[in-house]
This record gives structure tokens, sequence and C-alpha cells, in this order.
């Protein structure tokens, strides 16, 4: 029994010295020190020695089971320490490696207009101002002579939030509230986003920007409206693009006009694009409403103002010659970078 125990030992040992993995080193200590091992076998077998021989065999057998576990330890030290060598050689980052290339972006077509509007109104002395979203009833319609059972006001037109509050549908009320608040001359304009309960098709959306102005100061006339509007069209569009004044109404101005520029595409020669009258409509404007001007504590026997709006989408399309509104809500950036 010393012998086989010896032998045990030797190969267990030269075994144990062989394993490459600590998986290995498992299975050996299952097959030699477990429930059905080995040695586990051999102690059980020592029920048949002489007596007198067991203390012997049994600390014999003790000896080669500790010698077994210390060399197993030892070995799964080694091992673990070489495996995770291995780990961390095989995930090495190449900090000196270039990263991931990143394209730089693009300003979105219709903030790309936005930006140019705003730049030419600047440009003739005009102040940008923003206002709240979310109106009160009273800037969004009271204020603009829209009053309550105004056609305008229709449920299918405006979301409301309550009875009094309401998404705003035009960006008037941020000039409602300006002309509540400052004295003239007020020359402003006021971009923002605006609400409309409508259907989405190619030229409609129910989210949209719209960018309005108004002027408000002694001896303001129509003329100043004109040549105002003239002015945008020649730097928005280029040179010998005029506008065209028809009678309109809205119950904010009086007189209203709805306003065309020369078609940018045939140059007033008559397209498809402008059905073949050399027109294209983007605007509407006016002479501020005396009632507005009072509702908002303006004296309108001392004070006149022009005021004018148009949608921020439709003049992107118009530039840019896009012909659907949904190209600028699909987020396709192949589409959109394609603008500077
Ligand atoms: C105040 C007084 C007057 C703003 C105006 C229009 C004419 C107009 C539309 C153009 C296309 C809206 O984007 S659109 O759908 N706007 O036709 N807006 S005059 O007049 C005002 C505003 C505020 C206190």
């Amino acid at each position: 029994m010393e012998n086989k125990l010896r032998e045990i030992q030797l190969r267990v040992m030269q075994s144990i010295e062989e394993a490459r993995q600590s998986a290995n080193l498992e299975q050996i200590r299952v097959s030699i020190l477990g429930k059905k091992g080995e040695l586990t076998g051999l102690l059980r077998g020592m029920g048949k020695l002489p007596p007198e021989e067991r203390p012997k065999m049994g600390q014999l057998v003790n000896d080669v089971r500790a010698a077994i576990e210390e060399k197993l330890e030892a070995r799964a030290a080694e091992l673990k320490e070489k495996e995770k060598a291995a780990r961390l050689e095989s995930e090495a980052i190449d900090v000196t490696l270039p990263g991931p290339e990143r394209g730089a972006g693009s300003l979105h077509p219709m903030n790309i207009a936005l930006q140019k509007m705003i730049e030419i109104f600047v440009g003739m002395g005009y102040e940008a101002v923003e206002g709240p979203e979310v109106e009160f009833d009273h800037y969004n319609f009271e204020l603009l002579n829209i009053p309550k059972n105004h056609p305008a006001r229709d449920a299918q037109d405006t979301f409301y939030v309550d009875d009094n509050i309401v998404l705003r549908t035009h960006t008037s009320p941020v000039q409602a509230r300006i002309m509540t608040t400052r004295k003239p001359p007020i020359r402003v304009i006021c971009p923002g986003r605006v609400y409309r309960a409508d259907e989405a098709d190619a030229t409609h959306s129910p989210v949209f920007h719209q960018m309005e102005g108004l002027v408000i100061d002694e001896n303001i006339t129509m003329g100043d409206l004109k040549g105002t509007l003239d002015e945008f069209a020649r730097q928005m569009f280029g040179e010998g693009i005029r506008t065209r004044f028809r009678p309109s109404f809205f119950p904010f101005t009086e007189p209203s006009a709805e306003v065309d520029l020369t078609c940018a595409n045939c140059r007033g020669e008559g397209c498809r694009m402008c059905k073949g009258t050399g027109w294209i409509e983007v605007l509407g404007a006016g002479m501020v409403n005396p009632r507005v001007l009072e509702m908002c504590g303006i004296d309108s026997t001392k004070y006149s103002g022009f005021a004018f709006g148009m949608g921020v989408e439709r003049m992107a399309l118009l530039k840019y010659n896009i012909p659907n509104l949904r190209y600028l809500y699909e987020n396709d950036l192949r589409f959109l970078t394609q603008y500077r």
C-alpha cells in the first residue's frame, strides 16, 4: 500500500505540473481526492489492514493528500496568474490607433433659412424676440381681435390646454405682449414654433415655425411695409425678385394683403412651380388694426404700424427647391446634410 501511495503521489505531482489550465487541476482534484477518487478509495480500504499498521498508513495517506493539495493550490495560483496575463494581453487596447471618424455636423435646412431671415431683418434694425409656446387665450386671440366664436378659433385649428390656455397658433401673441409692455418705436421680429390641429401633408404639419414682424411708430405707412418686404425678398432670393400685394383679410391687420414673390424658378416667366403665373404666394401682411393698437394700450391716433407673417419651412422649401415638407421632418441625414 505504501508503494501504491508513493506511486500515486509521483504520478499526480507530475500531472499537476503538466496541467495547462485551471480546469484541468479541478479534474485532477476530483479524480484523486473526490468521493470516488483514487486516494479516497485507498483510505476506505484501510479497514482490511492489520490494526497495528493502520495509524502509520493513515498518517501516510494524510501526508500524501496534504502534499497533493498544496501542490494543486500552488499550481492553481500560477495558472491563474498566467491566464490573467494572457487575458490582459489579448484585451490590450492600442491607444495610438485613430478613433472612429466623426463628421462635422450641419444645420437643418429649416434653421438655415431661419438664420438667413433673422440676419436680414437684424440688418434692417429689428430685434428678434421669443415668447411662450403655451399661451393664454388672451394673447393668442383676444388682443389680436379674434373674439370668441370667430371661425379662426375653431377647435379643429387650435390645440386647447384648457378654456384659457392654448398651444400658440401663431407667434403674434409675442408681439401682443411686447405692445402691452413697451412704448413705440417698436421694431421686432418673432420667430418660433407654432401649433395647428392640421392633417400633415406635403405643405402642412401640426407643428411648424413662423417668423412674424411688427413695426410701430409715428407715420408708418403701407409704403414702408412694401419697401421692407421688397428688400427682404431681394436679400432672401436674389436680385430681380419683386413683391406683389393682393387684398386680403386678417382680423389683426387693416388693410391686409397676401404677398406674392416673383417665382425664383422661372424669374416671372411662368412655369410649373408657379402654375404659369410667374408669382408664388409666400407671406401675409398688413397695417396693424387700430383696434389691436388700442387693446394693447397704444394710441392709434398718434401711432400706426405694419405687421407681416411667414412660414419658415415654406421659405426653406422655396429657397432650396424642396418639393415636400416631409423631407424636412424625416431626418434622413443624406438629405439634411446637403444644405449650407
Ligand atoms: C400683432 C398685430 C399684427 C401678423 C401677421 C400675417 C399677416 C400672416 C401667415 C403667413 C403664413 C401665418 O405662417 S403663416 O401661416 N401670417 O398672414 N401675420 S400679418 O400680424 C400681427 C401680429 C401681431 C400684434
